[in-house]
């Protein structure tokens, strides 16, 4: 591991910049296929709203209230990989990442992890963070709530 892996612990200090204007990001299969997936076509596919998010920014306050509406991560990785998978790693284009589990993911709850494009009915703009992983059960800081994700890679081992 690297210091420049996004994988890595990060730091706490929040990027405030979107890394490029495009909000598209590549998903990346466990066969080594890899697709395109627009802001579009996410916002196409059935979602799931989650009320009473807060972004836990160590240092600068927590914001929220917010209810961030997008599509179940656990939903996405389904519909695009029908095998075997053991877990997903999401990746911003500012080298910013984090992994969830099959567990974390398929655990029954009403308070899912989200590939969110819609905060308080309103559509997340490219500054926001679109398109933005929600991770509704972080309640302590904000180091998994993923800005412009760029990548999502489904493992399978
Ligand atoms: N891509 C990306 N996502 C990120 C970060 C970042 O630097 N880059 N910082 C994290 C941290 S440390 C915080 S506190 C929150 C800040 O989110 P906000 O800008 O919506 O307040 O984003 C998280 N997600
Ligand atoms: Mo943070």
């Amino acid at each position: 591991m690297t210091v420049d892996d996004p994988l890595a612990p990060h730091a706490h200090e929040p990027n405030p910049l979107p890394p490029s204007p495009d909000a598209g990001l590549v998903l990346h299969l466990p066969d080594g296929a890899a697709r395109c997936i627009s802001p579009a076509e996410l916002r196409s596919l059935d979602s799931v709203t989650v009320p009473r998010c807060y972004i836990v920014s160590t240092g600068h306050g927590t914001s929220g209230p917010f209810s961030f509406t997008g599509v179940r991560l656990r939903d996405f990785v389904e519909l695009n990989w029908p095998g075997a998978w053991t877990q997903v790693e999401v990746v911003s284009g500012d080298g910013f990442g984090t992994r969830a589990s099959r567990a974390e993911l398929t655990v029954p709850t009403t308070r899912p992890v989200l590939l969110a494009h819609t905060r308080d009915r309103r559509p997340l703009t490219r500054a926001d963070g679109l398109v933005r992983l929600i991770v509704p059960g972080e309640i302590d800081d904000a180091l998994r709530q993923v800005k412009w994700v760029a990548h999502v890679r489904i493992l399978a081992a």
